[in-house]
């Protein structure tokens, strides 16, 4: 990083200080990882040099050989990971991706039916600040009093609005999903089924959750959540089928596939020249994530999220649903008299970072919110176990039961400091 540090010394500081940060603060925010030194290197490469508009073998440029290499791989090895028919690897981010499924299955006005934000859903299914929810009609399904989707009354809200396209996943659900319950509820209605599993979806991949390929029509995802690979997105389709609004491809006069139809909407219908050094750190991460080892990290996400949830309980927290299955917890302060936003205050305070997260019948803004939302898939990484988790959950509760007593924090950030120098995570400051 030499070059960085004597030509740009403030950035190189920012990212020195970055480092730092990661390396001795308790990362609970239930989005986040930390990725490989070679998927860093592959995103770090000069791949980031390259126009690469199209797809492998039909680019809008010329050099694109080696490109084609790189999303070649990034392909072929996510249908492995997800036994798919279809991938596209280009999409930016996640909400990049569900723009795609959007382009791909409604027009402006149509109905489409999501988990309302308030109870765990994301922007990108219908929030009216999103384009999804400005653009379009969202209607909404949610949680019950007992923090469980009930799929009863998800088939009630179908036959109401009558949607032409459904929507499952979450940012703050830590509950499973029943696809073939939702599937059956879209046959019915004659919608699309489509799962965001920007979440979940390195507990998928590792057969540790119910598998929504078979079942949704369309699945995105995010990779850098507990996929754990670089920032960005990705759409599959389990089993690829003739496109239901008889779009036509534009010469032979056929009736395009959906993947066809969701390859034209990521480019040229909602992108430019894909990112293809983070196409390359997806194909690295993708084959890192086809190794048993893999399978073995993911099911000590999942059983350290159980174990926080469960010392959340044995401390007097109200954890929304009860209880997790996948790698978050949701958890709800209103019976510790603090607000979402107090506690991620405190806790930053200690260099423990989570955010502050709306729970189910929130009466608070969503600059306030009641709750805090944690996850176990960054500290997972570093070598986390569950006495670990232990430990994590009770210098949180000493934090929230103090937290303007500068003595605990001073504590606290020194058990942090220790427990993260125990596990450490990063030597060096760049690939
Ligand atoms: N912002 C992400 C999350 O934290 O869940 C979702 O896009």
């Amino acid at each position: 990083m030499n070059h960085l540090a004597s030509q740009d010394p403030r950035i190189f500081a920012a990212i020195e200080r970055e480092v730092d940060r990661q390396n001795h603060g308790l990362e609970l925010i239930a989005s986040e990882n930390f990725v490989s030194r070679s998927v860093m290197q592959a995103m770090g490469s000069v791949f980031t040099n390259k126009y690469a508009e199209g797809l492998p073998g039909r680019r809008y440029y010329g050099g694109c050989e080696f490109a084609d290499t790189a999303e070649d791989l990034a392909r072929e090895r996510a249908k492995r990971l997800f036994k798919c028919d279809w991938v596209n690897v280009q999409p930016h981010s996640g909400a990049s991706a569900n723009a795609a499924v959007y382009l791909s299955c409604l027009n402006p006005g149509d109905t489409f039916l999501g988990l309302d934000l308030a109870h765990g859903g994301h922007l990108t299914h219908g929030s009216p600040v999103n384009f999804s929810g400005i653009w379009f009609k969202a209607t909404y399904y949610g949680v019950e009093q007992d923090g469980h989707i009930d799929m009863n009354r998800v088939r009630e809200k179908a036959k109401a609005v009558r949607p032409k396209l459904i929507s499952i996943g979450a940012s703050a659900y830590s509950r499973d999903f029943d696809y073939e319950a939702f599937r059956a509820i879209a046959d019915e209605v004659g919608a699309l089924l489509w799962m965001d599993m920007a979440h979940p979806a390195g507990l998928i991949a590792a057969g540790l959750l119910n598998d929504p390929l078979p079942y949704a029509h369309i699945v995105t995802t995010t990779t850098h959540k507990t996929l754990r690979g670089p920032r960005g997105g990705m759409i599959l389709v389990g089993r690829d089928f003739e496109n239901p609004f008889g779009k036509v491809a534009r010469k032979s006069g056929r009736v395009r596939n959906m993947s066809e139809l969701l390859d034209s909407a990521v480019f040229p219908g909602m992108q430019g020249g894909p990112l293809v050094h983070v196409i390359a750190a997806k194909a690295v991460a993708f084959e890192e994530a086809l190794q048993p080892e893999f399978v073995a990290y993911s099911r000590q996400v999942q059983r350290n999220a159980a174990a926080m949830a469960n010392v959340f309980l044995s401390r007097g927290y109200d954890v929304v649903s009860g209880g997790t299955d996948n790698h978050l917890v949701l958890v709800d302060l209103r019976s510790k008299n603090t607000t979402g936003r107090d506690a991620e205050r405190a806790l930053q305070a200690a260099h423990i970072t989570v955010n502050k997260n709306m729970v189910p019948f929130d009466d608070k803004s969503p600059f306030v919110t009641s709750g805090i939302r944690l996850g176990t898939a960054a500290v997972t990484t570093r070598g986390f176990k569950e006495a670990d988790i232990e430990r994590t959950v009770a210098l949180i509760d000493n934090v929230l039961s103090m937290p303007n007593d500068e003595s605990v924090l001073h504590q606290v950030r020194k058990d942090v400091y220790s427990l993260c120098t125990a596990y450490p995570l990063y030597d060096f400051v760049i690939a």
